[in-house]
């Protein structure tokens, strides 16, 4: 035992970390991610014991039947917090993504493979406009949306839907003549996800920006398809525990051009899982773009966070790509775990990291081409390094407030 920074007496044990950078430039932001944890974790006493686990299409070409290493999710299952970079390979003969021999993307294993096997049912992706990001329209960087009037929460269903590994192909005479998705919506996992809008909802407590109403709104296509139907039943059935909150319902196509006209309507929003995955790389254009946007993957008793981006193979090795969704997904898993173990230091660690995002983007250098464009752009280990170096600026103003 030792008496920390905070006056507590904490045990010195280490969270066991398992980080997944994946193919491309997943590793590049995870280093960078890994660079602001760590600076943060020095100030704190916090120490990690961190399992890196190689993983995606480059592992599977490089290693033949497996996306991962074999034991690869028994690491996982024991971790008290995953991060990962980003998955996806192009296949070499010049056809889309590296397969397995199922016909999964190899990649499958990290990230849909964790997410059901580890009932991490709820995809939460944060939705803000930081004040000084400007937004990519046209090849220009101008300001569209205004800070304060983009700030939601879209949860994605994660475990089933489109994504269920239920389907196949027909190839009579050895050509795919038909391929079958199928798309499962249960009960379960509806209420799960959906209960987990509207406590969130309740804790965030902010309301929609345009009106202050605590707001949750379900995307759906129930006029047509069956598990929408089912979805948003439950909707309704968990909703009435919620008097306090409003219930809204849009039409998952229509939705689309209300989150660009009118995203201040928004507070939270909940959806199944092929609409959010969707949906949420739209909205991503409100907040400055892929860069800026983070996964938080959450069950009840695991968490994985990602950037949403993936892989971009054309920008690896680089230096390039911006590394603030990767650092933000480090501050959520923060903030994730933190109330988990009920350790405070790391809340502390995740306030920090945001406020220092928050104050480069205000100051507006060094950021990467996506924020500034190329005549502009700083190094993505810049950025990393300036954001690490201000979010321990910050912790030591925490300290002394
Ligand atoms: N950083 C996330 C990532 O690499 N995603 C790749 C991918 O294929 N994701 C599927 C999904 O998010 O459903």
């Amino acid at each position: 035992m030792q008496r920390g920074p905070t006056g507590v007496y904490t045990e010195l044990m280490a969270y066991k970390l398992v980080t997944l950078g994946g193919d491309g430039t997943g590793p590049e932001v995870m280093r960078e991610g890994l660079r602001v944890l760590h600076a943060v974790s020095g100030a704190l006493d916090l120490s990690w014991d961190v399992d890196d686990i190689p993983c995606g299409g480059q592992y599977y070409l490089e290693h033949g039947d497996r996306d991962w290493p074999e034991g690869a999710e028994a690491r996982c299952d024991a971790a008290d917090l995953i991060l990962l970079g980003a998955v996806g390979w192009p296949s070499p003969t010049g056809a889309g993504p590296v397969l397995m021999k199922d016909g999964k993307m190899a990649g499958f294993s990290p990230v849909i493979g964790n997410r059901t096997r580890l009932n991490l049912y709820a995809n939460v992706r944060p939705v803000k406009l930081y004040e000084g990001v400007q937004h990519r329209i046209h090849g220009a960087n101008k300001l569209v949306w205004q800070p304060g009037m983009v700030d939601m929460v879209m949860i994605r269903e994660n475990t089933e839907g489109l994504y269920t590994p239920a389907g196949g192909k027909l190839a009579p005479g050895g050509r795919t003549d038909v391929a079958i998705d199928t798309r499962v919506i249960t009960r379960r996992a509806s209420e799960q996800v959906i209960r987990h809008a509207f406590e969130l909802c309740r804790r965030r407590n902010k309301g929609a920006p345009r009106d202050g109403k605590l707001r949750v709104t379900q995307l759906v296509k129930d006029n047509v398809l069956h598990g929408c139907q089912l979805f948003s039943q439950v909707f309704y059935e968990v909703g009435e525990e919620y008097p306090e909150i409003e219930k809204d319902s849009a039409i998952i196509d229509a939705f689309t051009q209300w989150l660009i006209n009118q995203p201040e309507y928004y507070d939270v929003v909940v959806t199944t899982n092929m609409f959010g995955d969707i949906v949420t790389d739209l909205a991503s254009v409100l907040q400055g773009g892929m860069g800026m946007a983070v996964g938080a993957n959450i069950g009840h008793k695991h968490g994985m966070f990602e950037p949403i981006h993936g892989s971009a193979p054309k920008h690896a090795g680089k230096d390039k790509v911006n590394p603030i969704a990767m650092i933000l997904a480090v501050k959520e898993g923060l903030e994730w775990l933190g109330g988990q173990k009920n350790d405070e230091r790391l809340g502390r660690s995740a306030r920090a990291i945001e406020a220092a995002v928050i104050e480069l983007l205000k100051l507006g250098a060094p950021l990467t081409y996506d924020l500034v464009g190329e005549a502009k752009a700083a190094k993505a280990s810049e950025d990393g390094q300036w954001l690490s170096e201000a979010a321990l600026r910050h912790l030591g103003a925490q300290a002394q407030a």
